[in-house]
Formats: structure tokens, C-alpha cells, sequence
């Protein structure tokens, strides 16, 4: 049984919950953060000094920050299906998942808070437009990436599938301006077909 403390709503959890529905493996989710709180505990900051979610426990292995949950869980439980064996082929997806947190999350991130966990008459509209001009050739570098691959690592669905997505839904439910990205959206369309996506991921943006 694995343990995942994190509300459904965060896109952080929602990777995870996504990567334990894809594996098929038995979990509780146990709600902490946001109006749920609960990370100031002693035992909580005992698993995660960050006080963030979210974090997961597998027997006396505890892991925390969202990527490397979902590459604990890959290696350990889902070897040859999301966890490319090759390094060669591992690289792919790790360089994605890494890129997502680096080059994409920031302005993702202002225009999320901005726009939907700012009161309207405290908003940045400025910032908000500034970082959605920058998402949109951003996001135009994995859409060329898309281009000659169906999945971000190759022909199979893997790990680094499921950070992409999960930013990827929330993009499209942010209310800016988004130029076309063809390639993403047929990868989206076959990313959409799987339960797990639809279980965990596909839920309101708030
Ligand atoms: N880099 C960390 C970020 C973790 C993070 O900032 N989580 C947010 C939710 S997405 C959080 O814990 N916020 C405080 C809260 O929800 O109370 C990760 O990927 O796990």
C-alpha cells in the first residue's frame, strides 16, 4: 500500500496519483495542504522538511518532491513500461520531466496564481500577459518535439508523459491567450484515452 499525503487539486499530487493509477497499485491519499493544512505537524516535517506536498511513503521508504515520486514509483514498480531501461532512452523522458519543472513551471505558475488564486481586483494583469507570451513559444518546443514522436520519449507512453500532461490540461483551463500547438493536442487526445488521466487529472482547475 502505498501512502500519498497531497490534495487532489494539486498539480503536483495529481503526477503522482496519475503514475499509481497507470501501475495499478493499491494507495490511500490522505488530503494535507491548502484548506486541508495539516503540514506543520512534527511527524509530517519528520517525512518533509519542506512542509509541502506531495510526499509518499512505501513501506519505511519515504520520498517527497512530485518528479522524483514518480520516478520512485517507475523504477521500482512499472521497469519497461514507464521506466525506460535503456539510459539512452530513460534520458528522454528524465530530460522532459526535468524541463517541465524548470523551463515551463515558472510562468505557468504566475499565470495560475494570478488568475485563479488571486482575488480579481488584486491581479497582476500585466505579469499575467507577459508570462502567457512567453508560454506560448515554450510550449512550442515540445510541440516541435512532438512533431516526428507520439509520445515524449519515443513511441510508448513512459514517465515523462504524465508531468507534460498534467501541465498541459491546466494550461488549457487557464483563461489567456494560447497560440496553436498541433502536435501537442494529438498527443494530448491519446494521452486522454488512459483512466488514469482521466481519475486523477482531468478535475477542475481551482
Ligand atoms: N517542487 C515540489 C513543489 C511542491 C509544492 O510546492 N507543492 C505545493 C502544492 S502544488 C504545496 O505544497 N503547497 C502548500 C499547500 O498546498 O499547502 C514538488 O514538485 O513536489
Amino acid at each position: 500500500m502505498i501512502r500519498i499525503w497531497g490534495r487532489a487539486n494539486s498539480i503536483n499530487v495529481q503526477k503522482v496519483m496519475w503514475t499509481v493509477g497507470e501501475l495499478g497499485l493499491d494507495f490511500e491519499r490522505i488530503d494535507a495542504g491548502g484548506a486541508f493544512g495539516g503540514l506543520d505537524t512534527p511527524e509530517y516535517g519528520r517525512m518533509n522538511p519542506n512542509r509541502k506536498i506531495p510526499t509518499i511513503r512505501d513501506g519505511e521508504t519515504v520520498v517527497w518532491e512530485s518528479n522524483a515520486c514518480v520516478r520512485y514509483l517507475a523504477a521500482k514498480y512499472g521497469s519497461g513500461s514507464l521506466w525506460p531501461v535503456d539510459p539512452a532512452h530513460r534520458s528522454e523522458a528524465d530530460r522532459w520531466m526535468d524541463w517541465m519543472l524548470t523551463t515551463l513551471m515558472p510562468d505557468m505558475t504566475i499565470v495560475f496564481w494570478q488568475t485563479i488564486r488571486t482575488p480579481p481586483e488584486r491581479r497582476d494583469m500585466a505579469a499575467v500577459r507577459a508570462a502567457a507570451e512567453r508560454l506560448g513559444p515554450i510550449w512550442a518546443i515540445l510541440d516541435g518535439h512532438l512533431a516526428e514522436r507520439p509520445y515524449v520519449a519515443g513511441d510508448g507512453f513512459t514517465m515523462g508523459d504524465i508531468p507534460l500532461g498534467c501541465a498541459w490540461w491546466r494550461y488549457h483551463n487557464l483563461p489567456i491567450d494560447r497560440p496553436p500547438q498541433p502536435n501537442i493536442d494529438a498527443w494530448f487526445a491519446r494521452l486522454r484515452t488512459r483512466e488514469a488521466y482521466r481519475t486523477h487529472v482531468a478535475l477542475p482547475v481551482t
